[in-house]
């Protein structure tokens, strides 16, 4: 039986951690010609400040490189919302990662993200994509964790975003595909904030449904303050919804659970609690930011209101499901 150690620096991604053991496990089964099951491969995690290169510790402060030449953009000082929200759009349009904004604009503040959002989405407009709902970002503890961010924004869902259900994620459209269940809500009538409640929000909602959003940050590596992202339109970049349509009112959604598989192996599980104690309470929550910007949510608008669980990577041949306890299952394919 062969048995392989490998040691990691603590405070490694999980998701890079899990694909390198599969790959260490395939490598040596190819190699040893053993079959794959009999392969053990262990990890022991090594504290930062016990690991050293040269005589700088894992541990010891980072020093931030300068931001990569990726355009003329990012060493020039004549940064503004057009500007930005251009940056953003030819990184989308052409499947190219860019460092962080607010690494060479550090005004870029949160009411400028949100500026640099709405001029995004004007401009797909312009160019013919409608606007279909809204969608929270960074509502529950597993995506806040893993985004270094705890504050949930919002963000606009548009037409061109909806994805078949049975359509594959088509990995030559994107940058670097994640997917996230959530809980998804129709409207059947406007919200509008400020003082919107739980209650009044659950209210205004007609259909409750599985979602499985596709998020694509055009940040390299997912790595953002939270003004970028709002800029980036929290991410966005596709969105499954499941066909088992409830009402909110025959559910108790903080008690809905979710399982996560990815080629068959559970990977995650949450409950609707992980919203904001209630995906109501998110609702309630993205009607009064909307607010604070003169927006509203509108009848038959779509919300999604947030991943349950940290996100998972897409890759060719995987197959990705959430399956959930009263909203019926989603399966993707890549
Ligand atoms: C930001 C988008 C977050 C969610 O559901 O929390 C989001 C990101 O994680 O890149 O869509
Ligand atoms: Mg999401």
């Amino acid at each position: 039986m062969p048995i392989v150690q490998i040691s990691i620096v603590k405070g490694r991604d999980r998701q890079s951690v899990a694909r390198c053991i599969r790959e260490v496990a395939q490598t040596v089964a190819t190699t040893l010609d053993a079959p794959l099951t009999s392969v053990r491969v262990m990890v022991s995690e090594i504290e930062p400040d016990l690991f050293a290169v040269g005589t700088t510790l894992k541990s010891d402060p980072v020093t931030t490189p300068p931001p990569a030449n990726d355009s003329p953009l990012e060493t020039t000082t004549e940064w503004n919302v057009d500007r930005a929200a251009r940056h953003l759009l030819d990184a989308e349009a052409e499947r190219r990662d860019i460092t962080r904004i607010t690494d060479a604009w550090p005004e870029l503040d949160i009411s400028a993200g949100y500026l640099v959002q709405e001029a995004i989405i004007r401009e797909k407009v312009a160019e013919g994509h409608t606007v279909v709902g809204v969608k929270l970002g960074l509502t529950s503890r597993a995506k806040q964790k893993r985004m270094g961010i705890d504050s949930p924004l919002t963000a606009v869902l548009t037409d061109r975003m909806y994805l078949e259900p049975g359509e594959p994620v088509d990995l030559h459209r994107f940058i670097h595909p994640r997917i996230e269940p959530e809980i998804v809500f129709t409207m059947a009538r406007d919200l509008r904030g400020p003082d919107v409640t739980a209650a009044d929000a659950i209210a205004a909602v007609g259909e409750v449904r599985a979602g499985f959003e596709v998020i694509d940050s055009r940040y390299r590596d997912f790595n953002f303050a939270l003004p970028d992202v709002i800029a980036d339109n929290a991410s966005s970049a596709g969105f499954y919804i499941g066909d088992v349509i409830r009402n909110p009112a025959d559910l108790d959604l903080s008690l809905e659970a979710c399982v996560v598989r990815v080629n068959g192996e559970v990977v995650d599980t949450a409950t609707g609690a992980a919203v904001q104690g209630h995906p109501a309470e998110a609702l309630a929550l993205a009607a009064n930011s909307l607010a604070q910007r003169g927006q509203y949510i509108k009848a038959g608008d779509i919300v999604l209101t947030g991943g349950l669980t940290d996100a998972v990577f897409v890759s060719a041949g995987d197959e990705i499901s959430a399956q959930f306890t009263n909203l019926g299952s989603i399966v993707v394919t890549a």
